[in-house]
């Protein structure tokens, strides 16, 4: 029997992991087959091409390559120059930006690359010079000492968390709220929505070196424009972490006043989110941060993982094409019939709706936390993420909310019409879910009742949803 290439590419893969540890090769399977049946709402979760997974697959992972483009450490990168030099050049075009790094290996990396890029550029700290000049294993403990007296408490104005700013923009489980005094903006309580002048007022009063842009639960657009002349006008450096709505940027669904890269000093990124490619993070900036954003190998990131930059590369390309526009429209369009279809059968939504990827529900109003409803959901065959809705009374942890978002479903093919009937499964599943107890009796913030009956019949049109809309058509395995 004769296989189309990606079919032979994946199975021969297997066949070779097979021989030597079948329980890997077994998983690989296992993943895929669970991917093609869940109705994945993960609203930073995607599905990249064939050719960007097999990118990775090969020998450029044996390659040390620290440095950057024709400048290493290392001899021999020149094939990972090639790739390297592509993957930059492919994010300049797609994002019109002066200067792309592609090295950081996640959204994490990348937000620190351009802090610390920041702070090289804006803050007088001999400590720092040396420290850029040397590995960070060379680096005694009072050289440590001296670059946190120098660099001292900059201050950082991010979007609060629980208003769906980012843990990276300045939190304490993260090293940003440890390297900067932070402070944040939030919401307008009654829309949801930013209130630029309360930025602006936080921004008068605090005075901070850098202004964050970004989130991973607001479901709105932001202006940029206008988070811009904040940033200039208490003279901030202005950065934008467009990690979830980057495939909204490349497919030019946000232009103008939304297109971060024209406002901002710098913008960083992940690769595998609404912009579908590998696992992975970027930076783009202009001219004056460049050299400072090359120097994140090896000031805060381990070597490059050439792998994965060919794989930036293979992606990026394909966001270049047109139909990623059309791609990108459609994740919206999606995003909007399922918020409606749920604003229609009752459900309460953070700001009302979406003009991006992502849709936030409050599931209070269905006497749930984050927590409960996100297990029912799972027990029906429905993937989505508990996260927090402003002034969250139920904290981080249990919450009162549940984020979902379309750009995998949306890869697949699934449209308008699906999204609605997505939108009647879900309901279903909150309407009839309880909240427990716990042994003692007390009403318990993660424990609850659902009919198994109705998780299976959920589950089971959840799978039927999927069917017309087969995930990795040109790959069959067995
Ligand atoms: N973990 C990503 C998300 O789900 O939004 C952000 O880091």
């Amino acid at each position: 029997m004769s296989h189309n290439a990606e079919s032979t590419a994946f199975r021969s893969a297997l066949e070779v992991i097979r021989a030597v540890e079948p329980r890997v090769a077994d998983a690989i399977g296992a993943e895929l087959a669970d991917q093609r049946e869940s109705l994945k709402l993960i609203a930073s979760e995607n599905y990249a091409s064939p050719a960007t997974l097999l990118a990775m697959g090969n020998w450029f992972s044996d390659k040390y390559a620290e440095g950057t483009v024709g400048r290493r450490f290392y001899a021999g990168c020149q094939n990972v120059d090639t790739v390297e030099a592509l993957a930059a050049e492919h994010a300049r075009e797609l994002f019109g930006a002066a200067h792309a790094y592609v090295q950081p290996h996640s959204g994490i990396d990348a937000n620190l690359v351009a802090f610390w890029a920041i702070l090289a550029d804006r803050v007088e700290s001999p400590a720092l010079k040396k420290a850029q000049k040397r590995h960070v294993n060379d680096l005694t403990e009072e050289d440590w000492f001296a670059l946190r007296r120098e660099l001292g408490d900059q201050r950082m104005l991010g979007m609060s968390l629980d208003a769906g700013g980012h843990l990276t923009h300045g939190f304490r489980p993260n090293i940003s709220g440890k390297m900067f005094d932070q402070r944040s903006y939030g919401t307008d309580p009654a829309t949801g929505l930013i209130d630029y002048d309360k930025v602006a007022e936080a921004a008068r009063e605090f005075r901070p070196l850098i202004l964050v842009a970004g989130y991973s639960a607001y479901p709105r657009k932001v202006n940029f424009r206008i988070m811009r002349e904040i940033a200039d006008s208490v003279g901030a450096t202005f950065m934008v972490d467009m990690a979830h709505f980057a495939g909204l940027v490349a497919g030019k669904v946000f232009t103008g006043d939304f297109d971060p890269v024209p406002h901002a000093h710098i913008v960083t990124t992940t690769t595998h989110k609404s912009l579908r490619g590998p696992r992975g993070g970027m930076v783009l900036c202009g001219p004056e941060l460049a050299d400072q954003v090359d120097r994140g190998c090896p000031m805060v990131l381990g070597g490059p993982l050439p792998h994965v930059m060919a794989a930036k590369a293979v992606a990026l390309a394909e966001a270049r094409r047109p139909d990623f526009a059309d791609y990108a429209q459609r994740i919206v369009d999606n995003a909007q019939a399922l918020a409606d279809g749920l604003l229609r059968r009752g459900a309460s939504l953070v700001t009302g709706g979406t003009d991006n990827h992502l849709v936030l529900i409050d599931v209070s109003g269905y006497g749930l936390t984050g927590r409960q409803a996100e297990q029912a959901l799972l027990d029906s065959g429905i993937v989505t993420n508990r996260n927090a809705v402003p002034q969250d009374p139920n904290g981080a942890w249990y919450t009162s909310g549940i984020r979902i978002g379309t750009p995998a479903l949306t890869t697949r093919g699934l449209g308008a019409a699906e999204m609605d009937a997505t939108a009647e499964l879900m309901h279903t599943v909150l309407d009839r879910t309880t909240a427990g107890t716990g042994p003692d009796g007390a009403p318990s913030k993660a424990k609850y009742v659902l009919d198994p009956a109705v998780a299976e019949s959920v589950g089971k049109q959840a799978a039927d949803l999927l069917t017309p809309f087969p995930l990795y058509p040109e790959v069959t395995l067995g």
